[in-house]
């Protein structure tokens, strides 16, 4: 096992925002995403994993698919291998399909998910050594048997968690800060399911602020939360700060928009 092996990424995979993301699924409307200002965001997303030394390819917009721009939800990236998964909302069912062939060119292997099982990327953690699975609206427990088989195959243990009702995706409410520290609303780590970790709670007043992405020395958070970039850079981590609002209308944070993996 290389250390860091889950936040040290040569490259990452994006997709453009399609038009059709103004029909994105979303739990509460809190309004409708302006087009070009969330291709801006995205491109400064996109610029900023870049200034991590890592590479970053950015795929056209997939129109039929509103929520494509969340490409983390159709496949899992563990090292060179590419896992392409089966996203549990009917409007997302094709997503997969259609990112398989850039995965096929990209990556040293690609596996896809057997049966007929649901799982979105975004109920999936990964750290060096665990790859921790939450059962959730979008992913079932055929979907997590499936997916363990391989990644056990690959090298990795297999946590599943019960992931609370109120979260949409368990990562929705966590995300990985090195080999041994997640950072978590309280909500979740309350179910006990980060035991044997080191683990930082997000404030109360900031939980939205819990889907974080490490990627190299930077850590991303979206704008706004001014107590977890403190309290993260009291921490000795490289804080990057990211407006994603419009991102956010559609449920989304930052871990969502990409792919990260080594060649
Ligand atoms: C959805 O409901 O599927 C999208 N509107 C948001 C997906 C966000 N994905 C993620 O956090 N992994």
């Amino acid at each position: 096992m290389t250390t860091g092996r889950s936040f040290i990424f040569s490259h990452a995979l994006c997709r453009k925002p399609s038009n059709s993301a103004v029909s994105g699924l979303r739990a509460i409307d809190t309004g409708t995403p302006d087009i070009d200002l969330f291709n801006k965001q995205h491109a400064e997303y996109v610029q900023q994993i870049r200034s991590t030394g890592a590479k970053v390819a950015v795929l056209d917009a997939l129109e039929p698919y509103p929520d494509s721009v969340f490409i983390e939800d159709a496949a899992l990236c563990l090292g060179r291998t590419a896992i392409v998964l089966r996203p549990g909302a009917p409007s997302r069912f094709g997503e997969a399909a259609a990112l398989a062939p850039s995965l096929q060119d990209t990556m040293r292997e690609v596996i896809t998910l057997s049966g007929a099982g649901f799982v979105d990327g975004g109920d999936i953690l990964t750290t060096d050594d665990d790859v921790f699975i939450g059962l959730s609206a979008r992913t079932n427990q055929e979907g997590v048997d499936a997916l363990s088989k391989i990644v056990k195959s690959l090298g990795y243990r297999v946590r599943q968690i019960n992931t609370p009702e109120s979260i949409l995706h368990f990562k929705t409410d966590c995300g990985l800060l090195d080999e041994k520290t997640i950072f978590s609303s309280e909500t979740l780590a309350a179910t006990g399911c980060f035991e044997g970790y080191q683990v930082l709670l997000a404030p109360e007043e900031e939980k939205a602020a819990a889907n974080l992405i490490r990627i190299n020395d930077a850590v991303f958070i979206n704008s706004g939360y001014p107590k977890t970039q403190t309290l993260l850079e009291e921490h000795n981590y490289k804080v990057v700060t990211l407006d994603m609002s419009e991102a956010a209308k559609l449920d989304a944070g930052l871990s969502c928009m990409s792919l990260r993996f080594s060649l």
